[in-house]
């Protein structure tokens, strides 16, 4: 496959612990959902490679641990995100009013897309976070998309995912088309491994290697 149909985008899951990222990540990335997890220590890594309009993306995804010692990590696995997605849990407020923390403290790079999550959706008759809050955190927080979902049911899971790369995709392309066009057609080229470390598949990607 040429290297120009196929692109790697680097979206980190943050939030506090018990939100619901990594069942986020295990429904989309292998449709299975636990009652139980155990919280997430460090980061999870996980693949996912995904046909997009013919295009194949790979999207290499960070869930990272929600508990405190770990916020100070945030900054390292943000570094090099192109999306970052923010998440909350819809039947604790609490968890809905660090988005703002997570936002200004995550190390999230300018130019990384960043989506707000709120998650088990299914819970509907636990709902802690009104649809009135949502809407004022939508005003608060200009350009900034936000989505219901539940592992659970597997509710908006994928559209997340598919949203971020509606976003990413044209840019990367729009990129590239800028990046080739200043770059000589006869560099050499080297070879990147990308570990499926969640569904098993091992992706090999051939870069143009410039500088
Ligand atoms: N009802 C319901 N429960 C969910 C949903 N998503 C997650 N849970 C439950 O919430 C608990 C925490 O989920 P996790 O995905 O482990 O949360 P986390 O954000 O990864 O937590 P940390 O790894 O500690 O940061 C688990 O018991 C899940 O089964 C959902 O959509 N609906
Ligand atoms: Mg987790």
């Amino acid at each position: 496959m040429a290297m120009s149909d196929r692109k790697i985008f680097r979206v980190v899951l943050l939030g506090n612990s018990g939100v619901g990222k990594t069942s986020i990540v295990r429904m989309f990335t292998e449709e299975a959902f636990t009652a139980s997890y155990p919280s997430t220590i460090g980061v999870f890594n996980a693949q996912k490679r995904v046909n997009y309009n013919g295009k194949t993306a790979i999207l290499d995804i960070s869930d990272t641990g929600g508990q405190e010692r770990y916020s100070s990590l945030a900054p390292i696995y943000c570094r090099n995100a192109d999306a970052v997605l923010i998440c909350y849990d819809i039947t604790d407020v609490r968890t809905f009013e660090k988005i703002d923390d997570w936002r200004l403290t995550g190390g999230i790079p300018e130019k990384a897309l960043i989506v707000v999550v709120g998650c088990k959706s299914d819970l509907v008759h636990q709902r802690d976070v009104t649809p009135e809050m949502v809407s004022r955190m939508e005003t608060k927080l200009k350009n900034i998309k936000f989505f219901e979902t539940s592992a659970k049911s597997n509710q908006n899971v994928s559209e997340v995912f598919m949203y971020l790369l509606s976003v990413l995709m044209p840019q990367r392309t729009e990129g590239q088309r800028a990046h080739l066009g200043s770059v000589r057609s006869t560099e050499g080229t080297s070879n990147i491994t990308v570990h499926g470390k969640s569904n098993g598949n091992v992706e090999t990607k051939e870069e143009t290697s410039c500088c």
